[in-house]
This record gives structure tokens, C-alpha cells and sequence, in this order.
């Protein structure tokens, strides 16, 4: 059966109707990315003979999403979040920009208003016992290939369970539990001392977990940590690093893991001069520096409003 309506001129007049371009009004931006999923959606209806018990399933599945208050969660899960950073990887190509610390997606657990340390910060409250204790430190560098002092370091990740602090289904971390501000010292260096995290899964039986399982895949990351890193004069980084040697590096649901991002980890069986952070014994250590890039015309052109958690 070959149904196909969407080339028929009544069609083609609905679609400009129902996307508000036949009357003034409303946001022409809006009604021209409307008008155009909505035209691309019909014609996929049209030669895939979508039916419409698949079209209820669809939307039940939507209802379900948001429900879940995962959009933001199948966005990466559906390359949405990797398609948008090689689009501004193209950009910065174009605008001649290269040699920083790859970007890699946001994801959607960053929540705001971390508490803010200077140099260096525990991130862990220590009530993680299953944590391998980590040292992770660097240099924030500028354009210049300078030193960034007093540069903005947001990091935030998960526990050994793959929970993080505001969105642990068991209610049991304390707020901004393994996230901070640092600010970095007068050499551009910060520091923070945590537990190495494990990797994240999709909530069990969500809608997120159910399309990825209906595609064949998982819904799982490698362990990671996030940043954002920046200041007055360049532009907000976005990015993550890996834990070396996880073995979902190279089969991260979320497609997060970049070339550069995957430094290496260094086990050490004692405390190895980290006694004045608190550790005492075997731990491991991950040395990072970020190297960031100059407004481009003033305009930080890479920062990225979007609705985030904040407390
Ligand atoms: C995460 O921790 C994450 O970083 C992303 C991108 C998606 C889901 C969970
Ligand atoms: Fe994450």
C-alpha cells in the first residue's frame, strides 16, 4: 500500500495553515522550524505507512517522556546533544579556532549554585564507603597560552552507584554532594580531591530505557566527570573527561567520549604527598589542564541557554 497526501496542494495549504504562516502574529521563527518538522513529519507518515496505532504509540510515548522529565535525557540518547557540538565544531573550524580542550554535551544533570571554593575543594562528603579516592588537578589556560587565574571551574559527577546528589532516586546524598565551584589560583590551577565515579544508566523501565531497548541498545555511560570551565575574557567550555580503562569508553549511550577526554588515570598505593588533602593511603590521580579559547567579537558565542536545575 502506497498512501502518500503530503505533495497534494490541500496538504501543502494545511501545513502553512496549521503553522500560523497564513496570519500575522506569534513568533515567525517558531512557525518556520513548526512549518518545517511538521512538513517533514506528514511526508514520514506518508512513505514509512506509519499507522495509526504506531502514531498513539508515539504519542503515549511522548506523554510518557515528559511525564519522566526525560527530554533532555533521550536528547543525548538520540545523538541530539553530540550533533549540536559538531555543529559548533564546524564553526569554530570556519572561525579558524582550534588547539582548546574538545567540547563534549552537557547532559542534563548539572544543577546550579554549587558551593564555591577557591584552588582546591572536597567534592565527596565521604559518606560514598565503596569510593576510590581521586585526586584531580591542572592548569585552566587561556588563548594566549597564559595561565587563567581566577578562572570558574564547575565540576560535578556521580557516585559509585551512578546517582547524582539532586537526582538519586534513593533520596540519600546531601545537596551539591560531588558538585563545587573552584575557583582557580593565582597560577590558573585548581584542585579537588573526590571518589573516582562509576558509570550512569538510564532509570530502569523508563521511557528512555524503552526506545533505547526497542532500537537494540543500552542505555548506559562510561564513568565520567563533568566541567564547565571559563571566564570574564574567553569562552564557557562544556566538556567531560573519562575514567581510563572503563570499558564503555567507546559505547557511551549518550556519545560524549571525544579524542583528548580520556586522560590517564595513575594509581598510587599511598597517600604520595597528598596528606595536606586529606588522604591517607592508596588513591589515584588524574592531572588535567583546559585550555580555552577568546571571545569571538566580544560574544562569548559557544555559551548555551537552556533550562537547568538549580538550588
Ligand atoms: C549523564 O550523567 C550524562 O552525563 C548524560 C549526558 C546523560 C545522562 C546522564
Ligand atoms: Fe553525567
Amino acid at each position: 500500500m502506497s498512501i502518500r497526501v503530503h505533495d497534494r496542494p490541500d496538504v501543502q495549504q494545511f501545513l502553512r495553515t496549521l503553522s500560523g504562516l497564513e496570519q500575522p502574529g506569534g513568533d515567525p521563527r517558531v512557525k518556520q522550524i513548526v512549518h518545517r518538522l511538521m512538513s517533514d513529519l506528514f511526508k514520514a507518515i506518508d512513505e514509512l505507512d506509519i499507522t495509526p496505532d504506531e502514531y498513539w504509540a508515539g504519542i503515549a510515548w511522548f506523554n510518557a517522556i515528559g511525564a519522566a522529565g526525560q527530554a533532555g535525557l533521550i536528547s543525548p540518547g538520540l545523538g541530539l546533544d553530540h550533533f549540536l557540538d559538531l555543529r559548533m565544531d564546524a564553526k569554530d573550524a570556519e572561525l579558524g579556532i582550534h588547539g582548546d580542550t574538545p567540547r563534549t554535551i552537557e547532559g542534563p544533570l548539572y544543577v546550579a549554585g554549587a558551593p564555591v571554593e577557591h584552588g582546591f575543594a572536597r567534592l565527596d562528603d565521604g559518606r560514598d564507603t565503596d569510593g576510590h579516592p581521586l585526586i584531580m588537578h591542572g592548569t585552566v589556560y587561556g588563548a594566549d597560552g597564559k595561565p587563567v587565574p581566577g578562572a570558574t571551574v564547575e565540576v560535578w559527577h556521580c557516585d559509585t552507584r551512578g546517582f547524582y546528589s539532586h537526582f538519586d532516586p534513593t533520596g540519600e546524598q546531601a545537596p551539591f554532594n560531588m558538585r563545587r565551584t573552584i575557583i582557580a589560583d593565582d597560577l590558573g590551577r585548581y584542585r579537588f580531591r573526590s571518589i573516582v565515579p562509576k558509570g550512569y544508566g538510564v532509570p530502569p523501565g523508563s521511557p528512555t530505557e524503552q526506545l533505547l531497548s526497542a532500537l537494540g541498545r543500552h542505555g548506559q555511560r562510561p564513568a565520567h566527570i563533568h566541567f564547565f570551565v571559563g571566564d570574564d575574557a574567553h569562552r564557557k567550555l562544556t566538556t567531560q573527561i573519562n575514567i581510563a580503562g572503563d570499558p564503555l569508553v567507546d559505547d557511551d549511550f549518550a556519545y560524549a567520549t571525544r579524542e583528548g577526554l580520556v586522560p590517564d588515570i595513575i594509581e598510587h598505593p599511598d597517600a604520595n604527598g597528598a596528606e595536606a588533602d586529606g588522604i591517607t593511603g592508596a588513591h589515584a590521580e588524574i592531572r588535567f589542564d583546559f585550555h580555552l579559547t577568546a571571545l569571538v567579537e566580544g560574544e562569548d558565542n559557544q555559551r548555551v541557554e537552556r533550562q537547568r536545575a538549580a538550588a
